[in-house]
């Protein structure tokens, strides 16, 4: 399994799938989800209207997938963090279903390469480094079982959340 750091914009990474940090609505918004639906085109948005119609909201933990639209990636795979809120235990078991429902639903769609934005890390809060934690150790257990996906790509937009991984990735 292969693990790898970028630092950059998520839109631009050619690998089978990007995921989205995407709110319940699946409608789009801010940061990262902004920046996928701009770049992406309108097909994103209309595969997303249509899970809607068929599905209703997506909960928070829960991950949907859709074309990629205009983006180099085939697929985007759209995740809902949660909200920190103080932080409990159920904040972190919703951002590491997050992580792992993204794999899940990946793999069932025959995709072998993976970026991942630092979920939950902007709009909503959750503390940077509660939350690398989480990720990384969310998917290098997912990794360990399953060998279908041969690379990961985690693509910090800030230098902050590059540090913070690029240590925990040095550690083993
Ligand atoms: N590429 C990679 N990472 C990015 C990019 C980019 N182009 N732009 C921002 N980030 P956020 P959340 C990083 O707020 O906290 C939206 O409005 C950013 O620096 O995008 O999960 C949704 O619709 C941060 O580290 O997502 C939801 O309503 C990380 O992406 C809500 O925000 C996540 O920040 C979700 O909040």
């Amino acid at each position: 399994m292969k693990i790898t750091l970028i630092q950059g914009d998520i839109t631009q990474i050619k690998v089978d799938a990007i995921v989205n940090a995407a709110n319940s609505s699946l409608l789009g918004g801010g940061g990262v989800d902004g920046a996928i639906h701009r770049a992406g085109g309108p097909a994103i948005l209309e595969e997303c209207r249509r899970i809607r119609d068929r599905q209703g909201r997506c909960a928070t933990g829960e991950a949907v997938i859709t074309t990629a639209g205009k983006l180099p990636a085939k697929y985007v795979i759209h995740t809902v963090g949660p909200v920190w809120n103080k932080g409990n235990d159920e904040e972190k078991r919703l951002l590491r279903n997050a992580y792992i429902n993204s794999l899940l639903l990946a793999v069932k769609h025959g995709v072998e390469t993976i970026a991942f934005p630092n979920i939950s890390t902007g709009v909503y809060h959750f503390p940077k480094p509660i939350a690398a934690e989480i990720a990384v150790a969310a998917v290098k257990e997912f990794l360990a079982q399953d060998n279908r996906i041969t690379n990961l790509v985690f693509v910090c937009h800030e230098k902050e959340n590059y540090d913070i991984y690029s240590e925990l990735l040095s550690r083993n």
